[in-house]
């Protein structure tokens, strides 16, 4: 009728769409955009708390990232392994509150890719200068893998790696660009995944940089 003419029309306009790459992986194209500037500026409460620092794996490598953390709990690293801790180790204070729009992209984000109810508690920050990669690794420091992760890309494009469920699974390539929110919930929360170094370049909010917000469940 002439309803699903309009509505043809509208998606043939539509500077956001939803791409599910596997079943429980979900590209949200361009969702986060609108918010741009008014997430640039909660950032910016944020990291005027809590900074970002280069931390320690347990390995003694410096990550080529910089982070820092909102919510309840924020995820670090040192030499003695991973964890999820409600205090920042540099200030020795709380992590700051997770900003309410950032709450509301994420569970909006979560709900419109099938996960209702999603009540992320922590929200990890991650700065990527040109060079700075994430090698291929899964996200297992979670208590419950029944939530999904959602992650929110601003800034200058980064190359995700999309890989299975073993570390031998050959991964795929997806670009990722600002304003573009992935949702990774069921059989896809477990697969391995990474990100390509970094590509010069500029962006009119942030610079020189890649940001990812990365909302889970932690306790
Ligand atoms: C795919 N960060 O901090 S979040 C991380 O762009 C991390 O900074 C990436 O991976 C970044 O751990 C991407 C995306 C992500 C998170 C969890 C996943 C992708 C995932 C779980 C399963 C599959
Ligand atoms: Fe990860």
């Amino acid at each position: 009728m002439t309803l699903d003419l309009f509505q043809f029309e509208e998606r043939a306009q539509c500077e956001t769409w939803r791409e599910e790459l596997c079943i429980g992986a979900v590209l949200l194209h361009g969702f986060a955009a609108p918010d741009g500037a008014a997430i640039f500026a909660a950032l910016h409460g944020v990291i005027s708390e809590a900074p970002f620092r280069h931390m320690i794996t347990p390995g003694g490598f410096r990550m080529s990232v910089a982070l820092t953390n909102c919510g309840s709990y924020g995820w670090v690293t040192d030499r003695t392994g991973y964890r999820y801790d409600a205090v920042d180790p540099e200030s020795g204070k709380p992590w700051p509150r997770m900003p309410a729009l950032f709450l509301k992209l994420a569970q909006n984000a979560a709900a419109n890719a099938g996960f209702k109810d999603f009540e992320p508690d922590a929200c990890l920050i991650n700065r990527y200068e040109p060079g700075a990669r994430l090698s291929l690794h899964q996200d297992r420091n979670e208590q419950d893998f029944s939530a999904p992760i959602v992650s929110v890309s601003l800034g200058i494009p980064a190359v995700f790696l999309w890989g299975g469920l073993r570390r031998a699974d050959k991964p795929a390539r997806v670009q990722l660009v600002h304003g573009d929110v992935m949702v990774w919930g069921g059989p896809s929360r477990l697969r391995y995944h990474g990100v390509l170094p970094l590509k010069e370049g500029n962006h009119p909010l942030m610079g020189g940089y890649r940001i990812n917000l990365t909302f889970r469940k932690a306790a």
